[in-house]
């Protein structure tokens, strides 16, 4: 049996919950918050992130790294294009959207949602300021250009969808919105990935627990 570790509003979390749904695999969910220090966590995940995955005997860390073994071990419903050049810039919009994207969506989500609400602190408003205006742009104007404007990156909908979605569902959770004047495309593809009836369910389940329903 495969079991999920992680809280389902990471966005890295939410990125193996629809891999694993793609690929109509069974799996119980635990939901591991992180930050917690918690010792027994510790001893799956020396790293103490989310998410980890345990299936059977295998114990793995890093969504990433699930998502290429869920790939591997459960090849149906693919979630990585087959041929050398696809599938590397498939492996790039992954890194990109785990790494610089997270990140600053991340910063607007723990400033604005996190801070206030479970927090109880307040919002450093130059800082998310800085994201927006500054940090965002460039790396928005580069999405643009890269997203199609009809469907979805490779033709099928994959983990390259998912991962530059995925970050930008918790800078929603805060109130930010892609500026759909000035990125049209790529605020639609965000739209259109949101609107996946595999990704909708999550959301639904997901804003659930979060208490949005
Ligand atoms: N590269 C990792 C990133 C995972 C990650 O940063 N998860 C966050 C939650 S969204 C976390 O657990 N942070 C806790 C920490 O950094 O100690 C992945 O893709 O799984």
């Amino acid at each position: 049996v495969i079991i999920l570790h992680g809280a389902s509003a990471s966005p890295f979390v939410r990125k193996v919950l629809i891999a694993l749904a793609l690929k109509e695999l069974p799996f119980e969910q635990i939901q591991q918050i992180p930050f917690t220090r918690d010792p027994v966590y510790r001893n799956i995940n020396p790293l103490e992130k989310i998410p980890t995955l345990q299936d059977g005997e295998l114990t793995i860390c890093d969504s990433t790294v699930i998502c290429e073994y869920l790939e591997d071990a459960y090849p149906r419903s693919a979630l990585y294009p087959d041929n050398a050049v696809d599938k590397a810039r498939a492996r790039w919009y992954e890194e990109l959207g785990g790494t610089r994207v997270a990140e600053l969506a991340a910063g607007i989500f723990f400033q604005r949602f996190m801070r206030p609400m479970v927090l109880k602190q307040e919002t450093d408003e130059e800082l998310v300021k800085k994201i927006i205006d500054k940090q965002l742009p460039p790396i928005l104007d580069y999405l643009e250009a890269q997203v199609p404007a009809e469907g979805f990156i490779f033709g099928d909908f994959m983990i390259a969808d998912i991962s530059l979605m995925s970050p930008f569902v918790n800078a929603g959770y805060a109130g930010y919105e892609i500026d759909s004047a000035r990125w049209p495309v790529f605020s639609d593809f965000v739209g259109r990935v949101t609107a996946h009836p595999v990704v909708n369910q999550i959301l639904v389940a997901e804003a659930a627990l979060m208490g949005r329903s």
